[in-house]
């Protein structure tokens, strides 16, 4: 019995050792929460990576994101979704064309129709954010077969609705509309020529060269025919020539030359009207 009592002393005292030693690995999971009241620079360390300040870093990550294409030399081209064309009974076409993309806004509207316009016709031209850019009344020009108006500095880049209204002789009108947009990322294929009182843009073997310019309000530009073809400069659109008349010339005959002065800031798309075909087109951007 004796022994017996001794053995169980024995697993007493081993079991006891065992809970002596199993007690400091007890308290070591235990310290975490009095080391929450040891200082906070303990704390906050790991904290960090994984909650970072929610100030500086998370900001500059997105706005690097986003500053590279802005600042690009080579901007990345716009996309627009234009919503479907109603062209009225007798439209013929229009400046801008339906879809077409400018790359500075266009001078005015003007809707050509192969019938005659009547008083009571309208336009109007509105951004997204539904503010309207026509800039007086609607005038009738072209032996009464267009239909124009002006349009107010300052367009920005962006989709543009053309809704318009008209009107024929009997009384009668019809509705119709069309989209265009600006992106103005357009004009870095563009040739500088501004702050010159007049450029020369020469004519030759059907091209228009350079073919695309920019140019500052009250500059005169002189087409020179430096080719054995005769050509012509016109305004949009083709065959109708109406946007901005004063931009048509007469055939301009080898070592021949004709001369526009361009005041409103705009854009003015041209062809000569003989080289469609073979795309003798050009275009000026007139900026301040
Ligand atoms: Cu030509």
């Amino acid at each position: 019995m004796k022994k017996l009592s001794l053995l169980v002393v024995a697993v007493l005292f081993v079991s006891a050792c065992d809970f002596s030693i199993s007690t400091p690995a007890l308290t070591t999971p235990v310290s975490p929460s009095s080391s929450t009241l040891v200082p906070p620079q303990d704390f906050a360390a790991p904290t960090s990576p994984l909650f970072p300040p929610p100030s500086s870093p998370s900001t500059t990550a997105p706005a690097q994101l986003i500053v590279p294409p802005t600042s690009s030399p080579f901007p990345v081209p716009l996309t627009f979704s234009f919503d479907k064309q109603l062209k009225s009974p007798h439209f013929v076409d229009s400046t801008p064309l339906h879809e077409e993309i400018y790359a500075a806004q266009p001078i005015n509207i003007t809707i050509n129709f192969n019938f005659d316009v009547a008083v009571g016709s309208k336009i109007s031209v509105t951004s997204t954010d539904n503010k309207e850019w026509t800039d007086g009344n609607v005038v009738i020009e072209d032996n009464n077969t267009v239909l124009k108006i002006a349009l107010k500095s300052g367009m920005l880049d962006g989709l543009y609705k053309v809704t318009y209204y008209a009107c024929w002789p009997d009384k009668s009108c019809h509705d119709g509309e069309f989209s265009f947009a600006i992106d103005s990322s357009k004009k870095t294929v563009y040739t500088d020529m501004r702050n010159q009182t007049s450029v020369t843009v020469s004519m030759k073997d059907f091209n228009f060269e350079p073919r695309q310019i920019i140019i500052s309000p009250g500059t005169k530009v002189t087409w020179s025919n430096e080719g054995s073809f005769g050509h012509f400069v016109n305004t949009e659109t083709h065959p109708e020539h109406t946007y901005f008349p004063e931009q048509n010339s007469r055939e301009v005959a080898s070592g021949e030359s004709f001369s526009t002065t361009f005041q409103i800031p705009g854009q003015y798309n041209y062809h000569c009207s003989a080289h469609v075909p073979q795309n003798m087109l050009g275009s000026i951007v007139v900026v301040n």
